[in-house]
């Protein structure tokens, strides 16, 4: 494989991927001069202009047939940041990363690229080394389980953050009721592959599509790991991974699959998509540390994004302010500076 030609979007840009006040003003401008956001994208047909500030803006995608038995689910309080304020969500939900919905234009901008997508129906599977294989419908799946709220930091490993409020519910608890048999030593996890509603899948051909990514079996049952089904009170936009997606607080971003289809009970270390693309940079564990350093930028601080024109640098916390959870899973994690060692 030749990596050249397979590196991601925020290779290129390195750790100077667009600074939110520098994205907001350029999206203002774009406004201005009546091109609406999707104006400058490659690869869009529509024509349509939008903003963040129309009707049809980034909160409009949540699909109409999404279940919302349960929102807004009641907070976990156990579960809360203190240290930092919640972002805004008309940031978190205009300002991500979802590949299947590349935007080569702006990578950031990834709502207005799901028109055709219709996350519901879906079916959801788990396979593999598990007493109980299951095939359900997704929307089914969501509403058999009992939906909370959790206040979590999310950081991504270009080096911004967010302070996000999800719903949802505790990946062991969906574990658990398809009983692992004791072979599985680690869950894989497989995103959905629609090539007719995912732009992305064919104008960035080069990856190894459906996305894939995996845990440890033990870091799969910690109590932090978490299956999104919805964000700030209601289900999950498309661009946030919808009809459900991982989330997984102490990791880097990239780790949570969005959009997932299939759980995998293995019985080795699965692949993972980025690894896959750039074994040195991408390890599989991918622990949020602020001594660990990716080989092009420190990730000593990150920008910590609360509204559309307001960002801070702060220090990185190592497991992302979660040592106390996680920390005893990695006895071997770097606590001082450790240069050349990705892990
Ligand atoms: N299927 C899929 N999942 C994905 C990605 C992706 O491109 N495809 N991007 C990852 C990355 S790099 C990040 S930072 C988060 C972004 O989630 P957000 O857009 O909801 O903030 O999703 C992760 N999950
Ligand atoms: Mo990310």
């Amino acid at each position: 494989m030749a990596h050249v030609i397979l590196r991601p979007g925020w290779h290129i840009k390195e750790n100077a991927t667009t600074s939110l006040a520098a994205y907001s003003n350029r999206r203002a401008f774009i406004k201005t001069l009546g091109l609406g956001g999707i104006g400058l994208s490659v690869g869009c047909s529509s024509g349509q202009a939008r903003s963040i500030n129309d009707p049809d803006g980034p909160l409009d995608t949540i699909p109409d047939n999404a279940p919302r038995d349960g929102y807004p689910a009641s907070s976990n309080e156990a579960y809360t940041v203190k240290e930092r304020v919640v972002t805004d969500r008309l940031v978190a939900s205009s300002y991500n990363n979802f590949y299947e919905f590349i935007n080569l234009g702006d990578l950031k901008v990834v709502w207005p690229h799901t028109g055709a997508y219709n996350p519901f129906p879906m079916t959801i599977q788990v396979t593999g080394h598990v007493e109980k294989k299951m095939r359900m419908d997704v929307a089914d799946l969501i509403r058999t389980m009992p939906l909370e709220e959790r206040l979590y930091r999310f950081r991504c490993v270009e080096a911004w953050s967010m302070t996000v409020p999800w719903t949802g519910f505790p990946l062991a608890e969906l574990i658990k009721r398809c009983k692992p048999t004791s072979k599985a030593t680690h869950v894989r996890f497989v995103s959905a592959n629609r090539p007719d509603e995912m732009p992305g899948l064919a104008s960035a051909h080069w990856y190894p599509w459906p996305y894939f990514e995996g845990l440890r079996m033990d870091e799969a049952m910690n109590e932090l790991a978490f299956v999104a089904t919805g964000m700030y009170g209601e289900p999950l936009p498309k661009q946030n991974g919808s009809p459900l997606r991982i989330v997984l607080p102490w990791k880097y971003g990239y780790k949570g699959a969005k959009a997932v289809v299939r759980l995998e009970f293995v019985r080795r270390q699965p692949k993972t998509f980025w690894n896959e693309l750039q074994p040195n940079e991408y390890g599989f564990l991918s622990n949020v540390n602020p001594f660990v350093p990716h080989l092009r930028w420190s990730q000593a601080s990150e920008r910590f994004l609360s509204t559309l024109n307001t960002e801070e640098r702060i220090p990185t916390q190592i497991f992302n302010g979660y040592d106390e959870w996680v920390g005893a899973l990695y006895p071997d994690t770097p606590r001082t500076l450790t240069k050349g060692i990705v892990r």
